[in-house]
């Protein structure tokens, strides 16, 4: 927690983008988290990518449900709609909020305690449906809010402050998400900013669910000696198998990559991922393979990162739903309620 007041006033040449913003711009309050919590390095990462992107504050919605990652929001994008779920319930308040309204960005920003025990139905739900909106996982290996019990993705053999080993299977955030049919899943380090952050403007620009699983310490609860999610484990065990590169679509394609090492991906919306393969034959295109790769690693003991699947092809909720382009709040009220003649043709479909 810091307890130096942001200033009012700012510097007159901080860098401004596009729309004459600057980061302080895309800033919420003043944390309240643990002076050193790997959430508030996210929170950062995710500032700088609205930044980049130049969206304007007011045209996002962040969502949230409960824990120490779910207060985060509160500290990015002051100017932007915002809403904390019920424990586990941010996927289907964001679902509904998106089929209501297809024109604002949605980001929700969850723990994996959050996600992967109360929430984790919800979460699958939200992958299937492809709801389009960027899921930020912030996995600590804890429950830090509730002050450090084992959450569903703590490692066998992780160690509490007291000692004690964790005796149960993690469920893997990633693996579920390619298993579920995800169409956008990358994996980064809260300590880890120049992966983080195109990998946040890649996953906002996608049109589908993008599911980011950041590994994010708690240092209060689970950053000792053998604990599997703190700044050393991680650093030691982390390995880059893809190097993604987030190109907007007004910015030219120049490549700092060995022509040959690089491949391209065109998202719906004219920007473009760049990935460099850093390991042997990684494909993020090609579902099956980056499974069986990422257990591999895994049982090996790395903590593979970067973009670890992507499919642009793949139909969104609207696409599948046919939801409405306006939002519902602007439909007049003969469209929103067009009267019993409607509804009945409607209900005759399946009579
Ligand atoms: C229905 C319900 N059950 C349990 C709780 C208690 N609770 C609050 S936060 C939390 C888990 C938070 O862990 P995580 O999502 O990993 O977030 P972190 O605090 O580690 O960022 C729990 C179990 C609650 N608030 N509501
Ligand atoms: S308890 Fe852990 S997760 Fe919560 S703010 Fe402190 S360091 Fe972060």
């Amino acid at each position: 927690m810091t307890y130096i007041a942001k200033p009012r006033v700012h510097h007159p040449s901080l860098p401004k983008n596009a729309l004459g913003l600057t980061r302080r711009d895309y800033e919420g309050s003043m944390s309240t988290l643990c002076a050193g919590c790997g959430h508030d390095s996210v929170t950062a990462a995710i500032i700088e990518a609205f930044w980049r992107l130049e969206i304007p504050p007011h045209r996002v919605a962040k969502l949230s449900g409960i824990g120490c990652s779910a207060k985060t929001p509160t500290y990015f994008l002051g100017g932007a709609h915002g809403f904390n779920a019920v424990h586990g319930r941010m996927p289907a308040i964001a679902s509904g909020a998106a089929a209501a309204n297809r024109e604002l960005t949605y980001i929700g920003v969850s723990g994996d305690g959050d996600s992967l025990s109360i929430g984790l139905g919800q979460l699958c739900h939200a992958i299937r449906r492809n709801v389009d909106m960027l899921y930020v996982l912030e996995n600590n290996g804890v429950y830090g809010l509730t002050k450090g019990q084992f959450s569903a993705s703590a490692e066998i053999g992780s160690k509490t402050k007291r000692g004690e080993a964790n005796r149960q299977a993690p469920i893997d955030p990633v693996l579920l998400a390619i298993s579920l049919g995800a169409t956008f899943v990358a994996r980064s380090f809260s300590g880890d900013k120049a992966q983080l952050v195109p990998l946040l403007e890649a996953g906002i620009a996608h049109k589908g669910f993008a599911l980011i699983d950041v590994i994010s310490p708690c240092v209060t609860f689970n950053d000792h000696e053998g604990s599997t999610r703190s700044y050393q484990a991680t650093r030691e065990r982390d390995v880059e198998i893809v190097s993604a590169d987030f190109v907007p679509p007004a910015e030219e394609i120049t490549s700092s990559y060995t022509m040959g090492d690089v491949a391209h991906v065109t998202m719906h919306d004219g920007s473009m991922l760049r990935f460099r393969r850093v390991a042997d034959g990684y494909d993020p295109t090609d579902r099956d393979a980056a499974w069986a790769y990422i257990q591999a690693r895994q049982a090996a003991g790395e903590v593979p990162t970067g973009l670890l699947f992507v499919d642009t092809s793949v139909p969104d909720m609207h696409d599948l739903l046919e939801t409405v382009e306006a939002p519902l709040n602007v439909l007049p009220f003969e469209e929103l309620c067009p009267g019993a003649a409607v509804l009945d043709s409607i209900q005759a479909r399946w009579v």
